[in-house]
């Protein structure tokens, strides 16, 4: 195994890479910016490398100085979590070209699923359900025309280099089909340098779920059923769950096994998503994450297994320690994102934390790299922590969602915890009864009255 891991990441993350690394008997070497030197994922570290000033082009996406800090230490892989570097196709190569091992797929399966059209025809041709659109690039308003014609409107004009909502334009009618089109390029250029376009008809009330995989060297792929993230606000998740309150055993076990066909296919190495659209039945394929995401621990709660031991054994060329029939989900599972903003206006309240309390009991738990003492940096994403729950029944998780927020004391800043213990109290979400576009509808309404 591993001798020694460097994490190319911070925050509750981090400390959750060093949790399997020291489960594992691996040293850990945690890189930080100068504005996180009293950050706690440096003080669990075995050893830390400072990387830069605190923009994160300087330090925590600085290639250079990260490869550097391997060499500096003798660490032999690189764990890049979420975010940051982790679906970065050339760091990854760069990192193998070093003769250091980067814990997650090879730089051409990031590089593939990166473009979205190519993640698309991939799928498409490897058997998993699509949205209906343009078999690829959309070069002219022409094409745009003739293929939302054989669609019927409204469609939806994509980024090939987007993903995560940006660079997307609806067009409800002919006449808006020109101008979405050319906005979409536009921005898109502007946003990611590649004009590139394609078209899918819109989905107008689907929920938003996706299946976890995870693929070994030795062709083993297995599914980990999915994950509902249809609680989302300008694109970011708020809350996540699983099993999906929308899905019945029948229908994961197909899906699952569709998607983990394709992977194995695919010869796809160590954890990955795979998103869908769900409406009416039926699942459409939208984008693969080459990633661990920052939701896996619902997954982890349900199937008892720890997705970063398993990401780090693959990446050493060991064997998945399970099967698809080992894997039986347990009970239901829900994480509540904690962020330093503001509960109604989401505005950044990064600062000092004068106290800390993390909530615990049976089936309750928390990631997070608050201690009491610690300041906020304003530099970095608002993720402060993450409360999973988990439970024999959804009611039984939502019973002790209540009371592990409750529980929760982060004093000092402002947090998104009451905008959880408001949705606790909304029947539509209590009944499961929710799509993408349910939450910023909620909000909006809790604002006027
Ligand atoms: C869509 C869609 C409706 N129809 N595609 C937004 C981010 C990107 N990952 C895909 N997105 C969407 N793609 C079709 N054909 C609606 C969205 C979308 C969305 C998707 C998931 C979660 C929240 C969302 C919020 C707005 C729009």
């Amino acid at each position: 195994m591993f001798d020694k891991i460097l994490i190319a990441n911070r925050g509750e993350i981090a400390l959750r890479i060093q949790r399997a690394c020291k489960e594992m008997g691996i040293k850990t070497v945690a890189v930080h910016s100068t504005a996180d030197a009293d950050a706690m994922h440096v003080r669990l570290a075995d050893e830390s490398v400072c990387v830069g000033p605190p923009p994160a082009l300087q330090s925590y996406l600085n290639i250079p100085a990260i490869i550097t800090a391997c060499e500096l230490t003798g660490a032999e892989a690189i764990h890049p979590g979420y975010g940051f570097l982790s679906e970065n196709a050339n760091f990854a190569q760069i990192v193998a070209e070093h003769g250091l091992t980067f814990i997650g797929p090879t730089a051409e399966h990031i590089r593939l699923m990166g473009d979205k059209i190519a993640a698309k025809e991939t799928m498409r041709k490897l058997g998993v359900p699509c949205v209906p659109g343009s078999e690829g690039e959309v070069k002219d308003v022409k094409k745009a025309e003739k293929i939302a014609a054989e669609i019927g409107f409204p469609v939806l004009v994509k980024a090939a280099a987007g993903g995560g909502g940006r660079g997307m334009k609806v067009a409800a009618t002919k006449e808006d089909l020109a101008s979405a089109w050319s906005t979409a390029r536009a921005e898109s250029k502007a946003a990611f340098g590649d004009d590139a376009v394609y078209i899918e008809k819109y989905l107008s009330l689907p929920r938003h779920i996706e299946i976890q995989v995870i693929g070994d060297s030795h062709g083993n792929v297995c599914h980990l059923g999915e994950r509902d993230c249809s609680l989302q606000r300008r694109h970011q998740k708020v809350l996540e769950e699983a099993p999906s309150p929308a899905l019945n055993e029948a229908q994961r076990a197909k899906i699952g096994s569709t998607v983990a066909d394709a992977v194995r296919d695919m010869g796809y190495l160590g954890a990955g998503t795979i998103e869908f659209l769900y409406e009416n039945g039926e699942f459409y394929f939208i984008e693969m994450n080459t990633r661990l995401q920052v939701e896996h621990p619902v997954t982890e709660a349900i199937y008892g297994v720890d997705l970063v031991r398993e990401q780090i054994q693959i990446a050493y060329g060991q064997k998945l320690s399970f099967t698809q029939d080992d894997l039986t989900s347990d009970g239901h599972a829900i994480e509540c994102r904690i962020n330093a903003e503001n509960p109604m206006t989401f505005a950044p309240s990064p600062g000092a934390v004068t106290g800390f309390h993390a909530p615990g009991g049976l089936g309750v738990r928390m990631d997070s790299a608050l201690y009491a003492g610690y300041r906020i940096p304003p530099y970095y994403d608002s993720l402060v922590g993450k409360l999973i729950v988990h439970g024999r029944s959804r009611n039984e998780c939502l019973m002790r969602l209540r009371r592990a927020l409750n529980e929760m004391v982060v004093d000092g800043i402002e947090t998104t915890t009451p905008l959880f213990e408001r949705l606790l109290n909304s029947p539509d979400f209590v009944n499961g009864d929710y799509h993408i576009h349910w939450l910023e509808r909620w909000l909006a309404e809790q604002k006027s009255g």
